[in-house]
């Protein structure tokens, strides 16, 4: 998968590489190429923000180091029409469908703005190249875009086959299945007065299973009820439905 990250901070993205994220950079499975916006600016002192008509507080990006920018990636795009995903508290909602739906893609673009954000035209004209989605990790407002980018990176590039070493640890956890994960425990199955959960040494996989998914459906009900009614009715047991 090709990801490129346009951003007038391209320190913030040295992040990317660490852990599995970094190695699967190394071993080629992940293409990442990350540009300094500044680089597409052409005065002496490479500015990349204005004034906002209509006035207001805080500045605005000027559309055209964003046009150069884009343009530029778009030259080298391995398709025709890549994603353009530009962060936003003003975007739709980031969530793990989200992810799945963008690592299923040949290549992303990401468009970090910053200050209060990229001049309308600049994102509009982008559509005649890319398909373009503004998107949010939640309500609450970042300085910028780039924070929004290692999360949304992260998400993604841990689904593509070769960047988790174990895919079974994809399987057993949050939203996987709707619900948030069950709770766990490591050794010493006492600790300061604190004990593992019987059945968690029983063996018997089959109980331990049940009681993992009854944890599961109460945390959720106890942390984010949201998820809950979003599920299937049948998607829980008599049992289940108790517990909440
Ligand atoms: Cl994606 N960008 C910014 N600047 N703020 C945010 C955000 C994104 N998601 C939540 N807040």
């Amino acid at each position: 998968m090709r990801i490129d990250v346009v951003s007038i901070f391209p320190e913030y993205l040295a992040a990317l590489d660490l852990s599995l994220i970094g190695k699967a950079r190394r071993d080629g499975v992940l293409d990442i190429r990350i540009h300094d916006l500044r680089d597409a600016t052409t005065d002496r002192h490479r500015t990349v923000d204005d004034t906002p008509y209509g006035g207001g507080a805080g500045m605005v990006m000027k559309p055209e180091p964003w046009a150069q920018a884009l343009e530029s990636v778009q030259a080298s795009a391995s398709v025709p029409r890549p994603t353009l995903v530009v962060p936003s508290p003003a975007g739709a909602v980031f969530d793990q469908a989200m992810a799945h739906d963008f690592a299923e893609l040949d290549h992303l673009v990401f468009a970090c703005g910053r200050y209060e954000g990229i001049d309308e035209r600049a994102i509009d004209w982008a559509r005649e190249l890319f398909d373009v989605r503004p998107v949010s990790l939640g309500d609450y407002v970042l300085n910028g875009g780039e924070v929004a980018v290692l999360a949304m990176v992260e998400a993604v590039g841990r689904l593509i086959p070769g960047v988790v070493g174990n895919p079974a640890s994809l399987v057993e956890e949050s939203h996987a299945d709707g619900l948030l994960e069950y709770p766990v425990y490591t050794k010493p199955s006492s600790w300061r007065g604190r004990e593992v959960p019987e059945v968690l040494l029983s063996g018997n996989h089959a109980r331990i299973a049940q009681w993992r998914r009854l944890e599961q459906v109460r945390r959720t009900a106890q942390r984010r009820p949201d998820l809950l009614s979003g599920l299937d009715a049948p998607a829980l047991t008599d049992e289940e439905h108790a517990a909440v």
